[in-house]
């Protein structure tokens, strides 16, 4: 089975009925990610200056259709329900309730959630904010939110007084941002849609384009269909990768006729990516001494290397100490698999390397995304049309909020600008991330934490204990627009907020508003709702903003944040004037097609590093995980996604491309290892983390599912195994948490059969 084809028409179909969604003709999917419709809420993927008649995707439907149902979720439904009961509840149902449609507080005499006047929420927060300890409030979000709300959020949280603005980043790309800011000295990508079309071959590591990001399905048959070669590295033979049909075509949708995608397809072992470049380098490296040899042209870009890099001796002589025994035994590759990748890569003149949470993920997560750069800065792969860097970000407005000032690194904020337009002196010392966030909530040391949307507390590490250290929060607030986990577990004060999502109409005084997100490739589109908000009683995402802001905050004449909220123009002059090389004109170029790009030296080979040069990065070791020795009795976990979610936001216990149905309990195995452990396809498994640091970590209840998967290692469901990831093992220099390499033990409990 294809990804995409008649599966997906069907999944889609199957969505908008349950959902009786909003959208109950094509006219709103039509509009979705146009260059004046709205920007999909779903992944991040580029959105084309000439799209498809149809420019979304499975995925981006059901996500669409999850915003625009027409479920509601009233005061009715919690004071039927206590909230100690909707604990029970799975993430399925308590977001397919519906959308919220009233502000909540919680009422801790009847364990209920009641409404609440906004006002009277607002002012009830800003007093209790003001007589907490500045530094150590939280102010969380999401990647979903709009450059205008993150902007005024960022502003909220420094004048309140602290840094401590974590995202979902800090759980995904921030790998990247901390490797690519080394490396080329921009913390994003170098690619636009524009090199798809001209280069000669992709190279594609660790990321599910199947699933989460299938717009992109479209760059790459177009590329196979040129002939251009896709070589993936991934343990898994992820369906979009394998093959797709166009739902879109519908003469590939009558004739069956599918486009095979990978033309090398690499199991790779979880963390082995490090090695496995570093084979490839050694195999490039050979090939150019050959060519020394017999005087041909040279394999290596001697030119660029010589002119724009620095390092490489370094570098190439770690490749040359490196052995294959040891290159093949951490990557799980034979030295001719990689010798082959490699030739294609010495044979092509431009070549994109596209990844995903594969690498980030990982505790050497930043030195996966650094030998991403070392192979393409060996041929001169950065900075020329059809080549570059290109990390497949995950919500929609991920990096743009990063962009607006979304970090808890001051030195990324324009700290001094900030105090030039606004007249307060903002916080310099360093905020928490998510991990520092955690760490600071399990010591109960966080009075408050106010999240921007996401579903932190399911997205994160260690659920056990974090779960009982969020119970003695002082203060939680819950800016949302379905009710998730992260609401049900709360603080002694709880607060959920309800907001317009980004599909629906934004009225303010000004008349309707639109807003603006960047996507991976650091395109800026302006975005305008187009459904009936899902209640009267909604505000918009900066509204809320500012009622806490004008609520916690000593009044600022040079910060009128009624009148951000009457007009988001105003907002984005706001932006423009404190960041005017990405954003001048930023009212009058938000409606260009295609989007306007935000300045990114490297894809100008101007590289904003100290030394002003890209630069080679030796690694420390080849090992995925150096922490942990694997034993013979453990094995490897990594969690992954499946088409029914959209991080925890389950719309289905169906994972269609892998062929599961009704059930996210599973574990995928090698049929090797289930033989080796005395194990069977439906025997029913505990998972326990095989680490001893004094903390009992397991997940009961998992059904073995035999699958092709490199051997030691097992596939589970994110957010069901997250219980399982101690809060230390993330990634060393990013603190990205190791999500796709968890060591744990298997005991067997049963069978399901
Ligand atoms: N429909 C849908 N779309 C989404 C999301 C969603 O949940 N659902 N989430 C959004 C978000 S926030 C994000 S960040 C992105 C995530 O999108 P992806 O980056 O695709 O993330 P994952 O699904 O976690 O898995 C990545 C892939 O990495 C592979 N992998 C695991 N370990 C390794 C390894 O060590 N090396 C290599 N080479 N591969 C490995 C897995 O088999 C899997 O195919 O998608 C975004 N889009
Ligand atoms: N084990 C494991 N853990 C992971 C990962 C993994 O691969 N494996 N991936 C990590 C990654 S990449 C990420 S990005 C994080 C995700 O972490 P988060 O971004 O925190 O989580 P989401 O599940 O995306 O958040 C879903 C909630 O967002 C709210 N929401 C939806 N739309 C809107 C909106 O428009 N406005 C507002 N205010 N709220 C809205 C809804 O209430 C919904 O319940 O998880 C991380 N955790
Ligand atoms: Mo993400």
């Amino acid at each position: 089975m294809p990804a995409g084809g008649w599966g997906s028409v069907g999944e889609v179909a199957h969505i908008l009925f349950d959902q009786r969604a909003a959208l109950k003709d094509s006219a709103l999917l039509a509009k979705q990610n146009k260059p004046d419709g709205y920007a999909c809420v779903s992944c991040a993927w580029a959105k084309p200056a000439n799209p498809h008649p149809f420019e979304f995707c499975e995925s981006g439907a059901k996500a669409t259709a999850w915003e625009t149902t027409s479920k509601r979720i009233g005061a009715d439904f919690f004071e039927r329900h206590t909230v100690t009961e909707l604990e029970a509840w799975s993430d399925h149902q308590l977001e397919d309730q519906g959308r919220l449609t009233t502000p909540l507080r919680w009422d801790a005499a009847s364990d209920k959630y009641r409404p609440v006047a906004w006002d009277t929420a607002f002012a009830e927060i800003g007093a209790a904010l003001r007589t907490y300890e500045r530094e150590q409030v939280v102010f969380y979000s999401s990647g979903r939110a709009s450059l205008e709300t993150s902007y005024m959020y960022g502003l909220l949280a420094r004048m309140y007084g602290n840094n401590n603005l974590p995202d979902s980043s800090n759980m995904c790309h921030e790998s990247t941002s901390v490797a690519l800011q080394k490396t080329i000295g921009d913390g994003v990508g170098t690619v636009v849609l524009d090199d798809f079309a001209q280069t000669d071959c992709i190279f594609f590591f660790g990321q599910n384009v199947g699933v989460n990001s299938p717009r992109m399905l479209h760059q790459l048959q177009e590329a196979r269909r040129r002939g251009v070669p896709i070589i993936t590295f991934n343990p898994l033979r992820e369906r979009g990768l394998v093959s797709f049909t166009n739902p879109q075509s519908p003469v590939e949708m009558l004739t069956g006729q599918e486009t095979a995608i990978s033309t090398q397809y690499h199991q790779v072992k979880p963390g082995g990516d490090t090695a496995a470049i570093m084979g490839l380098a050694k195999a490039i490296l050979a090939l150019d001494d050959d060519a020394v040899a017999a005087g041909a042209q040279r394999v290596l870009d001697t030119e660029f290397i010589q002119e724009h890099t620095q390092g490489f001796n370094d570098f190439a002589q770690a490749v040359r100490d490196c052995g294959w025994p040891d290159i093949e035994r951490e990557s799980g590759l034979k030295r001719a698999a990689l010798e082959s990748a490699a030739a294609v890569y010495a044979g092509s003149s431009a070549v994109l390397g596209v990844y995903g949470m594969g690498l980030t993920q990982h505790r050497n997560g930043v030195q996966n995304v650094a030998m991403i750069v070392n192979l393409l800065l060996l041929r001169g792969n950065i900075g020329k049309p059809g080549a570059g860097v290109c990390p497949v970000r995950g919500h929609s407005n991920v990096q743009g909020q990063r962009t607006v000032g979304i970090t808890e690194k001051p030195e990324l904020a324009p700290l001094d600008k900030l105090k030039e337009q606004y007249g307060f002196e903002p916080p310099t010392k360093k905020g928490m991330n998510t991990v520092e966030a955690c760490e600071a909530i399990l010591a109960r040391k966080v009075p408050a934490f106010i999240a921007l949307g996401g579903n932190f507390l399911r997205a994160v590490p260690e659920t056990v204990l974090m779960e009982a250290a969020w119970r003695e929060i002082p203060l939680t607030v819950q800016i949302a627009t379905k009710l998730n986990r992260n609401h049900v577990i709360h603080g002694k004060a709880s607060y959920i907020l309800p907001c317009l999502g980004r599909i629906e109409v934004d009225r303010q005084l000004g008349g309707e508003q639109a807003v603006t997100v960047e996507d991976s490739t650091a395109c800026i589109h302006g975005s305008r709702g187009m459904a009936e908000p899902a209640s009267h009683e909604l505000l918009s995402e900066p509204a809320i903003v500012a009622g806490i802001a004008q609520a916690t905050l000593d009044p600022n004449p040079r910060v009128d944040w009624d009148a951000w909220v009457a007009d988001y123009g105003s907002i984005r002059d706001a932006i423009a004037e404190t960041y005017p090389d990405i954003f001048h004109d930023f009212n009058a170029r938000m409606w260009t097609p295609g989007g306007f790009r935000k300045p990114v030296g490297a894809a100008h080979r101007v590289f904003r590093t100290e030394s002003g040069k890209a630069q080679f990065t030796a690694p420390e070791g080849l090992a995925g995980d150096p922490d942990l020795k694997q034993n013979p009795a453990t094995m490897r976990l990594f969690t992954v996604r499946s088409d029914g979610q959209f991080n925890t936001t389950i719309y289905s216990h169906d994972d269609r491309f892998r062929g599961v149905y009704g059930s996210r309990m599973v574990l995928f195995m090698n049929r090797a290892d289930l033989a080796k452990r005395a194990l069977a396809q439906g025997d029913i498994v505990t998972l326990r983390s095989a680490t001893d640091d004094g903390v009992e970590r397991q997940v009961a209840g998992l059904v073995l599912v035999p699958y092709d998967i490199p051997e030691g290692t097992i596939a589970g469901y994110f957010p069901e195994c997250n219980p399982l990831i101690p809060l230390w093992h993330h990634a060393k220099e990013s603190k990205v948490p190791a999500a796709k390499a968890i060591d744990v033990l298997v005991e067997r409990t049963g069978s399901a059969k």
